[in-house]
């Protein structure tokens, strides 16, 4: 495959140029315990039906960035099953149905292995795929993600998945800080609270793009496409 060309995406405040050979796709925890019934997201009181409208933009941007050959990685948030990695700050949190590390319908919840753990079959990796395991809520804390970036030469990231406001805010934040151009898909991000996706996206993209830029999977469809024709 040849390299991936360059585009102007639109985006909020201002279009953005991306060099595509330079850009990953960064898709966060779209697993079925945040998306499905009788997972952690539902633990927690959250109605998961509020996810679903993400799963469509993300499958059109995954395949577009599979067909254009841009990195993409898919991130899981999840413990290791003897929770080890879980800080009992997080374990105790609240009143949910059930604890993490619990068993549930589709096995323990936020347990690396388990079914709940995966992501939902519409977005499923390919094996060639990067798959980044963490266990907090941004994706670079206690994670591979920054040397992975590296080695592979990524200065952009475009950014969508789940929840809005919690791992897609935190992992954006993280990059910020890192240096990386962090563009947020809005209609390929959702959160339990629709109210707190409409804020979340607006601080990212508030005081000239404080820590990002706001897009949306048509315009990096639009702008991936025209880097085709180009090259
Ligand atoms: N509860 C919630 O909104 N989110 C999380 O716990 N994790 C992620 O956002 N992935």
């Amino acid at each position: 495959m040849s390299k991936p060309g360059k585009g102007v995406v639109k985006a909020e405040p201002a279009p953005i140029e991306l060099d595509f050979a330079r850009t990953a796709l960064v898709i966060i925890d779209m697993q079925r315990d945040f998306l499905e019934p009788g997972g952690f997201g539902e633990t927690l009181g959250n109605d998961v039906s509020q996810l679903s409208r993400a799963v469509k933009p993300v499958a059109a941007v995954l395949a577009a960035a599979r067909e254009n050959g841009l990195l993409v990685i898919h991130t899981r948030e999840g413990h290791l099953p003897d929770l080890s990695d879980a800080p009992p700050a997080k374990v105790e949190r609240g009143a949910p149905s059930l604890r993490i590390g619990d068993p549930g319908p589709m096995g323990r919840i936020l347990i690396r292995g388990e079914a709940g753990h995966d992501i939902v079959p519409a977005l499923y990796p390919l094996k060639s795929e990067i798959v980044i395991d963490k266990p907090g809520k941004g994706a670079f804390y206690a994670t591979e993600l920054g040397a992975v970036l590296k080695q592979h030469g990524i200065e952009n990231l475009v950014v969508c998945g789940v929840t809005t406001e919690v791992c897609v805010h935190t992992t954006i934040r993280e990059g910020n800080d890192r240096g990386y151009r962090c563009v947020a898909l809005a209609d390929g991000c959702a959160s339990y609270f629709p109210e707190f996706h409409d804020l979340g996206l607006k601080m990212i993209k508030a005081q000239g793009g404080i820590f990002g830029w706001v897009s949306d999977s048509a315009s990096l469809l639009e702008a991936l496409a025209a880097a085709r024709m180009a090259s």
